[in-house]
């Protein structure tokens, strides 16, 4: 007789265990598994039973003009097939992009936790991560203004552990109940489904403004953190307090960071509306595009770790997802990276089906009770029921685990496994002869067993109660340009908002961040200066105040975060008949070498001329690769080459706008010429902040090593990535 865990259901799993990853090559495991269900296209088309089809072009007709018949059961799958492609889009973080890879452990954080996956440095855990914007439908532009999700699936062998965080370290609200009301505010707004994608609307305002707990996430999602340069740019955060519980059965209190090795970066807000439209797959191309060029993302795993008795240390309540621990007061602790280094085969059966769970843990990680990550455990499997067909979405390939697993759970939609034997439930001793039960005493995931606080009511704990504080914290940790990009983001966005009662509204709450804030914002709003007074006399409105031991935290600004590499970085490099060959390619090597990657942007495809005749060839047109699409930008010397380019309102357009979005530009000797509109003039010392101006001597052709000096100039405004101090932006026309 079998034991339950030999049932043949398990079949498969066994295969599976069988595959298990020896130390030091697990990060294949789920590769190999999910070998299994892949197919190539082959050149024989059948229908879905295999039988051949003959013809893929015409349907079965009562003769070559007659109707068609309902005979025709070839055309019928098709179609039928056809008619049912398309599942419910997720409720919110429709818009996603993923990509597979590992992740390893520094070193044993056996003294912390006992999840398996963070003990043995030699061990590679395959993840699937899936990166989202959290407003828009599935087909909206990548570079909205909006949070961005962050979820990892790690395939460990003890079970999927799915790290379910955004980019952005704290929430909107404090408790799940206001959830549903947070979505239904965000999203279009219901009478005529404007607008997609955007919180640039009357009824997202209306509610944040009525709801002064959202003023901290905010503050984060005006920032640039909202407008990233790229997925592989971002911090990830869990968000919540979790628990990390040793096999001693001891927890400690535990914030997740996830941090780039690429530093954190965002776009200027006018690139990326310019770039909603002109690519609006943006952040799902250029994460694709690294992962197959080979420059695979990377993010080190961090910790806060609070041990169990210093949970009310803080003034804050751990449990409120509308703080963070700044680094300041608890370190982050690096403990393991994570690499992201093949592309899904197939979007929909992976990017798309994998279903995500807070509440999928393993034992060693524990939940708080923090009350939206209370409501969070419920809702997930819930939304995959609905969105992924019925309860056997863990049997999808992608969402499938890499270990064993066995239950009496048993049949509804799409069930796959075929499970055999005569018993579906526990306790039993008809499956093998023997008695089988789950004694519950020690094995498998135990929770931690926290003594509770009677009585059971419907309120918000007091020390939830400040809600300006951090808010505050993160406007005072930003460097100049960033406040100043926070300022400009709320005008824009409360411009959009038709009511003036709720712009006055938000202002008035403003006034509690920072008071110069609130005014600058107001200002261009055609509404009253802020009224601090006002604010805090509305419903809602919480006077608690804690004491922050610190006023700034460096930490929570992006400025700097760079590592000094342009790795990946992009570069167009304007090119027409009568280019000065020599110094573009001295320039272009020194910046390859450095890790950028270039294009040559020309009026049109095919070839243009070098002044010495030599015909190169072009990636890309001012046109269909316009400024936004790159980080940098190169006019080489040439007279010829740089008058045509100067007469071409495309190829200055170019230029002047990536100077209006702070990036960097280098020119070389006659280049300069489509800088003139901006006064800007050949002499390199008066050169404004990221311009790299090249007299043409310095790069006369033969000169190497100026050529190279001019290239590690540019390379450092690269680094840089962007220069947001630069002077008389504005003058430049959007
Ligand atoms: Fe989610 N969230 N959420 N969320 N969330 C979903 O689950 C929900 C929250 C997050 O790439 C949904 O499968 C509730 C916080 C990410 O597939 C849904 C509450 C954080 C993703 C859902 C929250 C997140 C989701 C929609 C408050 C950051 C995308 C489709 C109680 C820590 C995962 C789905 C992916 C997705 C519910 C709050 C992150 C409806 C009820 C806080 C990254 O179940």
């Amino acid at each position: 007789m079998r034991k339950p865990e030999d049932t043949p259901m398990t079949q498969q799993n066994k295969a599976a265990a069988g595959r298990r990853p020896k130390p030091g090559d697990g990060s294949q495991a789920k590769q190999e598994q999910l070998a299994a269900f892949t197919s190539d296209n082959v050149a024989r088309l059948t229908t879905n039973q295999g039988l051949q089809v003959p013809d893929n072009h015409n349907s079965l007709k009562a003769g070559p003009r007659g109707p068609t018949l309902l005979e025709d059961f070839i055309l019928r799958e098709k179609i039928t097939h056809f008619d049912h492609e398309r599942i419910p889009e997720r409720a919110v973080h429709a818009r996603g992009s993923a990509a597979h890879g590992y992740f390893e452990v520094y070193k044993s954080m056996s003294q912390f936790t006992a999840a398996e996956f963070l003990q043995d440095p030699a061990v590679k855990t395959p993840v699937f991560v899936r990166f989202s914007t959290v407003a828009g439908s599935k087909g909206s532009a990548d570079t909205v203004r909006d949070v961005r999700g962050f979820a990892v699936k790690f395939y460990t062998q003890q079970g999927n552990y799915d790290l379910v965080g955004n980019n952005i370290p704290v929430f909107f609200i404090q408790d799940a109940m206001k959830f549903p009301d947070l979505v239904h505010a965000v999203k279009p707004e219901p009478h005529h489904g404007m607008p997609q994608a955007a919180s640039a609307h009357d009824t997202f305002w209306d509610f944040a403004s009525l709801m002064p707990e959202t003023t901290h996430m905010l503050m984060w999602a005006m920032s640039d953190r909202a407008i990233p340069r790229s997925l592989r740019m971002m911090e990830g955060f869990g968000v919540h307090t979790f628990r990390f519980v040793n096999a001693r059965g001891e927890s400690h209190f535990v914030k997740f960071h996830w941090k780039p090795k690429l530093g954190i970066h965002g776009l200027a807000w006018d690139e990326a509306q310019k770039i909603a439209g002109k690519d609006a797959d943006f952040h799902r191309r250029d994460l694709w595009e690294a992962i197959e060029a080979g420059d695979f993302p990377e993010w080190e795993l961090g910790v806060q770790m609070i041990p169990q008795d210093k949970e009310h240390a803080f003034g804050f309540d751990l449990l409120d997802p509308t703080k963070l621990i700044p680094e300041e007061m608890v370190p982050v602790q690096r403990i393991g990276r994570m690499v992201l280094n093949r592309n899904p085969d197939n979007f929909f059966a992976e990017t798309e089906q994998v279903a995500f769970h807070p509440g999928h843990v393993v034992p060693g990680i524990d939940f708080s009770n923090d009350p939206l990550l209370q409501g969070r455990l419920f809702s997930y499997t819930d939304t995959q029921i609905s969105r992924l067909g019925g309860a056997n979405f863990h049997e999808l390939p992608i969402n499938k685990g890499v270990c064993p697993f066995h239950n009496f759970q048993r049949d509804g939609m799409h069930r796959q496994t075929i499970a055999r034997g005569q018993v579906a439930y526990e306790p039993n001793s008809l499956g093998d002869g023997k008695e089988f039960r789950v004694d519950g005493a020690s094995a498998g995931f135990q929770s931690f067993p926290e003594e509770l606080e009677p009585p059971k009511l419907r309120r918000r704990s007091p020390s939830f109660d400040d809600h300006f504080t951090q808010a505050r914290l993160f406007f005072n940790s930003q460097s100049a340009p960033e406040k100043e990009h926070i300022i400009a983001a709320f005008r824009f966005e409360l411009s959009k908002v038709e009511v003036p009662a709720v712009r006055q509204r938000m202002v008035d709450n403003l006034a509690h961040v920072d008071e110069k804030l609130a005014r600058r914002v107001a200002e261009v709003l055609g509404i009253n200066a802020p009224d601090a007074k006002a604010a805090a006399g509305r419903a809602g409105f919480r006077a608690h105040r804690f004491t922050m031991p610190i006023d700034e935290s460096r930490a929570l600004r992006m400025a700097d975060t760079g590592n000094g590499s342009i790795k990946t970085r992009k570069v167009a490099i304007l090119v027409a008949d009568g280019v000065d060959s020599a110094s573009l390619k001295a320039i272009r090597e020194g910046i390859e070498q450095a890790g950028a990657q270039c294009k040559l942007v020309g009026p049109r495809l095919g070839t243009v001329a070098s002044a010495s005749k030599r015909q190169l060839d072009i990636d890309a047109t001012f046109v269909n690769m316009p400024s936004v699409m790159f980080d940098a930008v190169l006019v080489p010397a040439g007279a010829e080459g740089a008058r045509t380019l100067a007469a071409n309102g495309d190829a200055v357009h170019f230029v002047l706008e990536a100077y209006k979005h702070c990036k960097a530009i280098c020119t070389v000797g006659e280049g300069v010429e489509l800088l003139a509109t901006l006064g800007i003039g050949a002499d390199p010392k008066a050169a404004p902040s990221g311009v790299v101006v090249a007299a043409t001597p310095v790069t006369n052709l033969g000169d190497a090593s100026a050529a190279q000096q001019v290239a590690q100039d540019f390379v450092a405004a690269i680094a840089k990535h962007r220069h947001w101090d630069r002077a008389n932006v504005d003058a430049v026309p959007a």
